[in-house]
Protein backbone atom coordinates (compact mmCIF):
# COMPACT_ATOMS: atom_id res chain seq x y z
CA UNK A 1 0.00 0.00 0.00
CA UNK A 2 0.95 3.55 -0.71
CA UNK A 3 2.67 5.75 2.28
CA UNK A 4 2.32 9.35 1.29
CA UNK A 5 -0.94 10.14 0.38
CA UNK A 6 -3.05 13.01 0.14
CA UNK A 7 -6.97 13.21 0.12
CA UNK A 8 -8.52 16.03 -1.05
CA UNK A 9 -12.70 17.05 -1.80
CA UNK A 10 -14.82 19.52 -0.80
CA UNK A 11 -16.00 20.11 2.80
CA UNK A 12 -18.54 17.23 3.14
CA UNK A 13 -17.21 14.75 0.49
CA UNK A 14 -16.22 12.26 2.93
CA UNK A 15 -12.38 12.89 3.07
CA UNK A 16 -12.09 13.47 7.13
CA UNK A 17 -14.43 9.74 7.36
CA UNK A 18 -12.35 7.93 4.80
CA UNK A 19 -8.74 9.22 6.20
CA UNK A 20 -9.60 8.20 9.86
CA UNK A 21 -10.98 4.72 8.22
CA UNK A 22 -7.82 4.17 6.17
CA UNK A 23 -5.18 5.03 8.64
CA UNK A 24 -6.50 3.11 11.24
CA UNK A 25 -6.45 -0.41 8.66
CA UNK A 26 -3.42 0.43 7.18
CA UNK A 27 -1.08 2.48 10.28
CA UNK A 28 -0.50 5.91 8.22
CA UNK A 29 -0.70 9.11 10.68
CA UNK A 30 -3.53 10.94 9.78
CA UNK A 31 -2.81 14.60 9.41
CA UNK A 32 -6.08 16.21 9.52
CA UNK A 33 -5.79 20.71 9.72
CA UNK A 34 -8.90 20.40 10.65
CA UNK A 35 -8.57 18.33 13.61
CA UNK A 36 -5.71 19.79 14.43
CA UNK A 37 -7.16 23.67 14.02
CA UNK A 38 -10.43 22.24 16.17
CA UNK A 39 -7.54 20.78 18.50
CA UNK A 40 -5.97 24.51 19.02
CA UNK A 41 -9.32 26.04 19.05
CA UNK A 42 -10.38 23.94 22.59
CA UNK A 43 -7.16 24.17 24.03
CA UNK A 44 -7.90 28.41 24.03
CA UNK A 45 -4.48 29.67 22.86
CA UNK A 46 -4.31 32.79 21.24
CA UNK A 47 -4.01 31.25 17.69
CA UNK A 48 -6.78 28.84 18.77
CA UNK A 49 -9.06 31.81 19.42
CA UNK A 50 -7.94 33.33 15.97
CA UNK A 51 -8.60 30.22 14.38
CA UNK A 52 -12.33 29.87 15.70
CA UNK A 53 -13.11 33.52 13.83
CA UNK A 54 -12.35 31.99 10.50
CA UNK A 55 -13.11 28.49 10.82
CA UNK A 56 -16.55 30.05 12.27
CA UNK A 57 -17.10 32.05 8.83
CA UNK A 58 -16.05 29.04 6.61
CA UNK A 59 -12.93 31.36 5.76
CA UNK A 60 -9.17 29.50 5.68
CA UNK A 61 -6.78 29.77 8.64
CA UNK A 62 -3.90 31.73 7.46
CA UNK A 63 -1.36 29.49 5.88
CA UNK A 64 1.17 29.69 8.54
CA UNK A 65 -0.39 28.40 11.19
CA UNK A 66 -1.18 25.86 8.96
CA UNK A 67 1.87 25.38 7.88
CA UNK A 68 3.75 25.48 11.48
CA UNK A 69 1.12 22.74 12.40
CA UNK A 70 1.74 20.34 9.75
CA UNK A 71 5.33 21.00 9.42
CA UNK A 72 6.43 19.17 12.67
CA UNK A 73 4.18 16.72 12.35
CA UNK A 74 5.63 15.22 8.72
CA UNK A 75 8.58 15.14 10.12
CA UNK A 76 8.55 12.94 12.16
CA UNK A 77 6.09 10.52 10.79
CA UNK A 78 7.88 6.55 10.71
CA UNK A 79 5.24 4.74 9.07
CA UNK A 80 4.12 6.80 6.49
CA UNK A 81 1.25 9.61 6.21
CA UNK A 82 -2.01 10.74 5.16
CA UNK A 83 -2.65 14.56 4.84
CA UNK A 84 -6.20 15.55 5.10
CA UNK A 85 -7.51 19.30 4.30
CA UNK A 86 -4.36 20.56 3.46
CA UNK A 87 -2.82 22.10 0.98
CA UNK A 88 -5.74 23.90 0.29
CA UNK A 89 -4.55 26.72 -1.77
CA UNK A 90 -1.77 27.01 -4.48
CA UNK A 91 0.51 28.78 -1.85
CA UNK A 92 -0.18 25.70 0.96
CA UNK A 93 0.92 22.99 -1.95
CA UNK A 94 3.49 24.90 -3.05
CA UNK A 95 5.26 25.01 0.47
CA UNK A 96 4.14 21.50 0.63
CA UNK A 97 6.09 20.93 -2.54
CA UNK A 98 9.36 22.26 -0.99
CA UNK A 99 9.35 20.71 2.41
CA UNK A 100 8.15 17.27 1.02
CA UNK A 101 11.65 17.81 -1.55
CA UNK A 102 13.30 18.80 1.70
CA UNK A 103 12.40 15.71 3.60
CA UNK A 104 12.50 13.53 0.44
CA UNK A 105 9.68 12.10 0.85
CA UNK A 106 7.25 12.78 -2.46
CA UNK A 107 3.53 12.22 -2.72
CA UNK A 108 3.10 8.86 -3.76
CA UNK A 109 -1.16 9.24 -4.81
CA UNK A 110 -3.81 12.20 -4.53
CA UNK A 111 -7.23 10.89 -3.72
CA UNK A 112 -9.73 13.52 -5.10
CA UNK A 113 -13.41 12.51 -3.87
CA UNK A 114 -16.49 14.21 -5.73
CA UNK A 115 -19.89 15.05 -5.16
CA UNK A 116 -22.42 17.55 -6.02
CA UNK A 117 -22.88 20.50 -3.81
CA UNK A 118 -26.66 19.48 -2.91
CA UNK A 119 -25.22 16.44 -1.65
CA UNK A 120 -22.60 18.12 0.27
CA UNK A 121 -25.35 20.72 1.73
CA UNK A 122 -27.71 18.12 3.30
CA UNK A 123 -25.07 16.36 5.02
CA UNK A 124 -23.15 19.05 6.70
CA UNK A 125 -26.59 19.82 8.05
CA UNK A 126 -26.75 16.67 9.28
CA UNK A 127 -24.26 16.58 10.65
CA UNK A 128 -24.54 20.30 12.26
CA UNK A 129 -20.89 20.87 13.87
CA UNK A 130 -20.58 24.95 14.70
CA UNK A 131 -19.45 25.72 11.58
CA UNK A 132 -22.07 23.26 9.29
CA UNK A 133 -24.82 26.19 8.84
CA UNK A 134 -26.04 27.20 5.57
CA UNK A 135 -24.50 30.57 5.19
CA UNK A 136 -21.14 29.24 6.28
CA UNK A 137 -21.39 26.01 4.32
CA UNK A 138 -21.91 28.13 1.03
CA UNK A 139 -18.82 30.15 1.79
CA UNK A 140 -16.91 27.08 2.69
CA UNK A 141 -18.07 25.54 -1.03
CA UNK A 142 -17.12 28.98 -2.57
CA UNK A 143 -13.74 29.00 -1.38
CA UNK A 144 -13.26 25.12 -1.95
CA UNK A 145 -14.19 26.18 -5.86
CA UNK A 146 -11.97 28.83 -5.69
CA UNK A 147 -8.84 28.09 -3.64
CA UNK A 148 -8.68 23.85 -3.25
CA UNK A 149 -9.98 22.37 -6.57
CA UNK A 150 -7.55 23.87 -9.02
CA UNK A 151 -5.01 22.00 -7.14
CA UNK A 152 -6.32 18.92 -8.83
CA UNK A 153 -5.44 19.83 -12.12
CA UNK A 154 -1.83 20.06 -10.67
CA UNK A 155 -1.96 16.73 -9.07
CA UNK A 156 -3.72 15.05 -12.39
CA UNK A 157 -0.73 16.91 -14.25
CA UNK A 158 1.82 14.90 -12.10
CA UNK A 159 -0.04 11.76 -13.04
CA UNK A 160 -0.64 10.98 -9.36
CA UNK A 161 -4.27 11.91 -9.05
CA UNK A 162 -6.58 9.20 -8.19
CA UNK A 163 -10.88 10.50 -8.74
CA UNK A 164 -13.32 8.78 -6.64
CA UNK A 165 -16.79 9.26 -6.51
CA UNK A 166 -17.72 9.81 -3.11
CA UNK A 167 -21.72 9.96 -4.12
CA UNK A 168 -21.92 6.26 -2.45
CA UNK A 169 -22.37 4.54 1.20
CA UNK A 170 -18.94 4.73 3.33
CA UNK A 171 -17.77 1.21 2.61
CA UNK A 172 -18.02 1.11 -1.37
CA UNK A 173 -16.29 4.67 -1.12
CA UNK A 174 -13.83 3.15 0.73
CA UNK A 175 -13.85 -0.01 -1.38
CA UNK A 176 -13.13 2.10 -4.17
CA UNK A 177 -9.77 4.27 -2.68
CA UNK A 178 -8.57 0.60 -1.37
CA UNK A 179 -8.78 -0.15 -5.09
CA UNK A 180 -6.95 2.57 -5.84
CA UNK A 181 -4.43 2.53 -4.16
CA UNK A 182 -3.43 -0.90 -3.87
P1 LIG B 1 -12.17 20.31 7.78
O1 LIG B 1 -12.10 19.79 9.14
O2 LIG B 1 -11.15 19.82 6.79
O3 LIG B 1 -13.66 19.96 7.38
P2 LIG B 1 -14.47 19.68 6.07
O4 LIG B 1 -13.80 20.16 4.83
O5 LIG B 1 -15.82 20.23 6.36
O6 LIG B 1 -14.63 18.12 5.86
P3 LIG B 1 -14.61 16.89 6.88
O7 LIG B 1 -13.40 16.13 6.51
O8 LIG B 1 -14.76 17.25 8.27
O9 LIG B 1 -15.96 16.12 6.64
P4 LIG B 1 -16.23 14.77 5.89
O10 LIG B 1 -16.18 15.21 4.48
O11 LIG B 1 -15.44 13.58 6.27
O12 LIG B 1 -12.11 21.93 7.73
C1 LIG B 1 -12.86 22.75 8.60
C2 LIG B 1 -12.33 24.18 8.60
O13 LIG B 1 -10.95 24.22 9.10
C3 LIG B 1 -12.21 24.87 7.23
O14 LIG B 1 -13.43 25.46 6.81
C4 LIG B 1 -11.08 25.92 7.51
O15 LIG B 1 -11.60 27.04 8.19
C5 LIG B 1 -10.15 25.20 8.46
N1 LIG B 1 -9.00 24.53 7.77
C6 LIG B 1 -8.79 23.16 7.70
N2 LIG B 1 -7.67 22.89 7.01
C7 LIG B 1 -7.17 24.11 6.61
C8 LIG B 1 -6.03 24.49 5.83
N3 LIG B 1 -5.19 23.58 5.29
N4 LIG B 1 -5.81 25.82 5.61
C9 LIG B 1 -6.62 26.74 6.14
N5 LIG B 1 -7.73 26.45 6.87
C10 LIG B 1 -8.01 25.16 7.10
O16 LIG B 1 -17.70 14.37 6.39
C11 LIG B 1 -18.79 15.26 6.49
C12 LIG B 1 -20.06 14.53 6.92
O17 LIG B 1 -20.51 13.64 5.90
C13 LIG B 1 -19.92 13.68 8.18
O18 LIG B 1 -21.04 13.85 8.98
C14 LIG B 1 -19.86 12.24 7.66
O19 LIG B 1 -20.37 11.29 8.57
C15 LIG B 1 -20.73 12.32 6.43
N6 LIG B 1 -20.33 11.37 5.41
C16 LIG B 1 -19.05 11.10 5.01
N7 LIG B 1 -19.05 10.18 4.02
C17 LIG B 1 -20.37 9.87 3.77
C18 LIG B 1 -21.02 9.00 2.83
N8 LIG B 1 -20.34 8.25 1.95
N9 LIG B 1 -22.38 8.95 2.85
C19 LIG B 1 -23.08 9.70 3.73
N10 LIG B 1 -22.54 10.54 4.64
C20 LIG B 1 -21.18 10.63 4.66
Amino acid sequence: MKKKLLFIGPPGAGKGTQANLFSKKYGHDHLSTGDLLRDEVSSGSVLGTKAKALMNQGELVSDELVLSIVEGRLVMSQKGWLLDGFPRNVNQANSLKKLLEKINQPLEAVISIQIPDNYLIKRLLERGREDDTEEVITNRLKIYSEKTAPLIDLYRKQGILEVINGNADIDVVFSCIEKALG
